[in-house]
């Protein structure tokens, strides 16, 4: 996509809101940002409907910094919380029914190829863990087992917050939430393992507590897409206002994870493996796609 296409037409200038006037001036777009340069460029527009202190929102944004090609990318997003920032996203973004993404996304990015078969388009999903490993479940792994090339991004919180906190497969074994009392009777779903044995070449189960890997990961994972096949990145989202916790608790619960069960953990596959060490030479933008 021409970026020329973001310009506002100076006629407009006094007209169009002064949010998308510096969307347009200072967005990611062309322009090869990353997780480290976050809030030296704008790729949201402001006053997001998520809660104070929600990790879900922090991760939303470390996703939306990485990506190698603003402009030549696409989220498909799903209901639930991460669903209510989607329309302050200054990049295309397309949301489907609950459960239905990866569907979505494999339709879109095989149309993608048709209608640009000379220009990568990257489609990256983004939804809760309700979405991807309950509601979405079957869908989620048959666009694995199809090997369709997109990225699908799950903000595991543990949890359907935007409801009103039932359990997930995702919520850890003996979980007391609103809407389980008693607490959760069964343990959590390995969804990266599931993505592995189901074709993913790239896994990585990472932190909101680690930006930088957050991004890494996200890079990876959408650059190995393009080449080889499905991947899946999850990212630990603790929701303080399910966990009643103060809003400036949910990250420290976040780091006190990386110490147990959200270690991080990547898995990469052979093919994927030779494929990100030539990456930077086989790329047409090599500084902005490095990994
Ligand atoms: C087909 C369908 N089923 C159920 C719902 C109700 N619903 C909306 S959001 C949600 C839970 C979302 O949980 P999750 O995917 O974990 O996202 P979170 O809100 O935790 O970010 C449910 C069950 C719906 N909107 N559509
Ligand atoms: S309910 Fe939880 S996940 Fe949803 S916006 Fe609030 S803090 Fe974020
Ligand atoms: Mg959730």
């Amino acid at each position: 996509m021409s970026t020329s296409i973001l310009k506002v037409n100076p006629f407009f200038d006094d007209v169009m809101p002064q949010e998308y006037l510096e969307l347009a001036e200072n967005g990611p777009f062309d322009a090869g940002k990353r997780v480290r340069d976050l809030g030296t460029f704008k790729e949201l527009i402001e006053e997001h409907p998520l809660c104070a202190g929600c990790n879900l929102a922090l991760a939303f944004r470390l996703v939306v910094a990485s990506v190698p090609v603003p402009e030549d990318t696409i989220f498909v997003g799903s209901t639930g919380c991460s669903s209510l920032a989607f329309s302050q996203l200054g990049l295309h973004n397309i949301h489907s029914l609950f459960g239905n993404q990866n569907a979505v996304a494999s339709g879109l990015k095989r149309a993608l190829q048709i209608r640009f078969p000379d220009r990568t388009k990257d489609v990256i999903v983004m939804a809760g863990d309700g979405a991807t490993a309950d509601i979405g479940l079957d869908i989620t792994l048959h666009s694995w087992f199809r090997g369709e090339k997109i990225t699908t991004v799950m903000f595991d919180n543990e949890l359907y917050a935007n409801t009103g906190g039932q359990e997930s497969g995702m919520s850890q074994v003996g979980s007391v939430l609103n809407m389980a009392p008693t607490g959760k009777k069964f343990r959590k779903i390995d969804l990266p393992e599931l993505a592995r044995v189901s074709g993913c070449a790239y896994v990585a189960k990472v932190s909101v507590a680690r930006p930088q890997v957050v991004g890494r990961s996200l890079r990876k994972a959408v650059l190995v897409a393009r080449a080889i096949g499905p991947t899946y990145v999850q990212v630990h989202t603790p929701c303080p206002t399910n966990l009643k916790m103060k809003p400036c608790d949910g990250i420290q619960e976040a780091e006190e994870r990386l110490k147990t069960d959200y270690a991080f953990l990547e898995f990469i596959s052979p093919d994927a493996e030779k494929f990100l060490q030539t990456a930077e030479t086989r790329s047409s933008r090599p500084a902005e796609e490095k990994v």
